[in-house]
């Protein structure tokens, strides 16, 4: 049978979980590949909402992680997002659980079939989760945000930080080309450990992106703004006077503590679509009252396009002339719920 590993591009649990499928192949799958057979696995990284548009077409060796259930038979889907909970039980091969990361739940997976446990694998483990949930503390957050003085003695979670900033640049084609290129080569028991990949020098990107982090918090700064009313803060992106930097994305947890959510919207003109992001207090989420992904969703079906998420973070998109409606609806909701 021919595989391919679909996964979500440019997120580092997309690539965390294709790297664990890589990993662990033949346990998961009960397969007998060689390491070289295993290493030459295409990995496509897509996005969400191409396959809730039906832009990807699969076929039924694929092993889809980390995204919504395609429409037809596959072979293999692990998925962990709250939007996509199945209706009814599942097919033989597919997995779906409430986790912190889809790598996690692939590595629960694994050593469920016999998979051989060990320090650094549930390190990896710890630092995906925390990335993909946002369970950073205040420290954490400053760690793997901020500039630092030294990069020496890293934590595991600043060493998968910097593996992401690898595919977190401004550049969707480069982007795309290193993804591909660090589940195409050889992979180490993981992606803190892997000799090749540290060769490739993932704190010149990470450096580089803590550089965009703060240019981009400056620009962010001259419109911002806090609703006191929802206890949100608004992030339009349409105010901005200059595009530049990389977006930081708890920023807004840090510039306003009181604040229990958070909504950014940006334009997307070619395709004439706003994208947004809603997510809750990652340092209090005790104070999420509003499923978030459900939100996202109806916000998605109401205004035009789609969306979906976790129970306190999501996104979607809505028609860009529907975007000041899908914001007031947004806020409407948060000051009802408080
Ligand atoms: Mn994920």
């Amino acid at each position: 049978m021919k595989h391919r590993i679909i996964t979500h591009g440019n997120c580092t649990d997309g690539y965390s979980s294709a790297f664990v499928v890589k990993r662990f192949f033949n346990i998961l799958f009960g397969t007998k590949l060689t390491n070289q057979e295993i290493l030459d696995i295409p990995v496509l990284g897509v996005q969400p909402q191409d396959i809730q548009a039906g832009k990807v077409q699969f076929s039924p060796g694929d092993i889809v992680v980390d995204l919504p259930r395609p429409p037809t038979k596959i072979f293999f889907w692990c998925d962990h997002h709250l939007t996509t909970k199945p209706a009814k039980e599942l097919p033989e091969n597919y997995h779906w659980k409430i986790a912190p990361s889809c790598a996690g739940f692939l590595i629960d997976i694994a050593l469920e079939k016999g998979a051989k446990s060990n320090a650094e694998l549930l390190d990896f483990k710890r630092a995906i989760d925390v990335i993909d949930n946002a369970e950073y503390s205040k420290k954490e957050m400053k760690d793997c945000f901020y500039k630092q003085k030294s990069y020496q003695n890293l934590t595991s979670l600043q060493k998968l930080t910097m593996v992401g900033a690898m595919f977190s640049t401004r550049d969707r084609v480069l982007n795309d080309e290193i993804f591909r290129t660090l589940l195409t080569s050889e992979l180490g028991e993981t992606p803190l450990s892997n000799q090749a990949l540290w060769q490739l020098n993932p704190a010149l990107f990470h450096r580089a992106q803590l550089e965009s982090f703060e240019q981009w918090r400056k620009n962010v700064d001259t419109y911002i703004a806090y609703n006191t009313e929802a206890k949100c803060v608004v992030q339009d992106d349409r105010l901005a006077k200059i595009n530049i930097g990389v977006p930081d994305r708890f920023y807004s947890y840090m510039k306003f503590p009181e604040a229990s959510y958070h909504v950014n919207l940006r334009v997307i003109e070619e395709e004439k679509k706003a994208r947004l992001g809603i997510g809750c207090n990652i340092f209090h989420k005790e104070r999420c009252k509003v499923n978030i992904g459900a939100l996202c969703k109806e916000v998605g079906e109401r205004f035009g396009g789609s969306g979906g998420g976790h129970f306190a973070v999501g996104g979607g998109f809505v028609k860009a002339e529907k975007a000041d409606e899908a914001i007031k609806f947004i806020l409407e909701r948060f000051k009802e719920k408080k």
